[in-house]
């Protein structure tokens, strides 16, 4: 099976190997496509009840204020949100089986560095980390690379005051960040399924803009494990790779940063991953999307996710087919 062979192969460093890390990339999309199978031929699990929509019994965030900058429309839900997820650090592909195998997992302790080039670097404890801001809740769209998406009512703080908080250098251009290594925490990180731990990066503007957060938590609860607990990147116009989770670095670089699927696949995963209807993936289409829990496309996909009017100006300069 796709399990056995993935553990038992003996890979040379992923990160050097152009042949290997595509390889390991074509049996995890049959896995993926055979799973999402499986979900249509079982019915998505567990309908849950309206009563159950509105959270998942986890500890509630305490003054959490409703953003101005909200899509209108219907958040999925909870039962949803955390049941079709993509975290490699507990499963390989998207489904339940980053719940299944998450259930014992510990977001505390947990540390976070902030480093690199900033006038005021430092480590904190995540609770003393987000205690200065205000949390706020804001609704959007999600997009994942592979068609699927959700409208997830996060839970957050901007990724702008942190930036202000911690003093760029004029030197910084971008924005790179981890997520933690612990093979007691994360079992999937015994395996070489992708080279670990997990890395993201954002343009220094982009992560500056209002849109982008830093989210702690969903539908007024703290994360669950699955969704990254306790603390994950959200930019709402990008694909869903982007929403590196579980994170314990962020690292401010003059050089662009690679990031983990670029590393694996860089011919199929850009460094930019904006949701674009007009660019395919090289091996599906990107025009259109499944609205989970439909498993069959059922809406056009925006350019920017929707986000267009907000964020079209950062790349204006920017051929979008080539910078993919
Ligand atoms: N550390 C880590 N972050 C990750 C991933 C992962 O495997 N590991 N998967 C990414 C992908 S491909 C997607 S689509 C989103 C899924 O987020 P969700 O499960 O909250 O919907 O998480 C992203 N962040
Ligand atoms: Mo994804």
């Amino acid at each position: 099976s796709y399990n056995r062979r993935m553990l038992i192969k003996k890979a040379p460093d992923i990160r050097s190997s152009e042949i290997t890390p595509k390889s390991v990339y074509l049996r995890r999309r049959e896995f993926i496509q055979a799973s999402a199978a499986a979900l249509v031929a079982a019915g998505f699990p567990s309908m849950a009840n309206p009563a159950e929509a509105q959270g998942g019994g986890l500890a509630k965030l305490p003054n959490v204020q409703k953003s101005p900058l909200s899509t209108n429309e219907t958040p999925s839900l909870y039962e949803h949100i955390t049941s079709y997820n993509n975290f490699y650090e507990f499963a390989p592909g998207a489904g339940d089986g980053p719940k299944n195998n998450s259930k014992n997992f510990k977001p505390r302790p947990w540390k976070i560095k902030i480093d690199g080039l900033v006038g005021k670097p430092g480590e904190y404890d995540i609770d003393d980390f987000i205690k200065p801001y205000t949390l706020e809740e804001r609704v959007y769209r999600f997009r994942c690379v592979e068609a699927w998406s959700f409208v997830i009512p996060w839970v957050g703080i901007p990724m702008a005051e942190v930036i202000k908080r911690v003093e760029p250098q004029p030197k910084a251009k971008y924005v790179e960040m981890t997520t933690l290594q612990d093979t007691g925490r994360f079992p999937m990180q015994r395996t070489d399924l992708l080279p670990w731990p997990y890395i993201e990066g954002l343009r220094l503007d982009e992560a500056q803009h209002p849109l982008t957060l830093l989210a702690v938590g969903v539908y007024g609860e703290v994360l669950p494990a699955q969704n990254g607990a306790p603390i994950r990147l959200i930019v709402p116009w990008k694909y869903g790779f982007k929403g590196v989770k579980s994170i314990v670095r962020i690292r401010f670089v003059e050089n662009q940063p690679r990031n983990t699927w670029q590393i694996m696949a860089p011919s199929e995963y850009g460094f930019y991953a904006n949701v674009n209807p007009n660019v395919d993936h090289p091996r599906w289409s990107q025009a259109r999307e499944k609205r989970l829990p439909s498993f069959v496309p059922n809406r056009k996909t925006e350019m920017f996710n929707g986000y267009t009017e907000q964020v079209a100006s950062m790349y204006k300069d920017l051929d979008l087919r080539k910078n993919f």
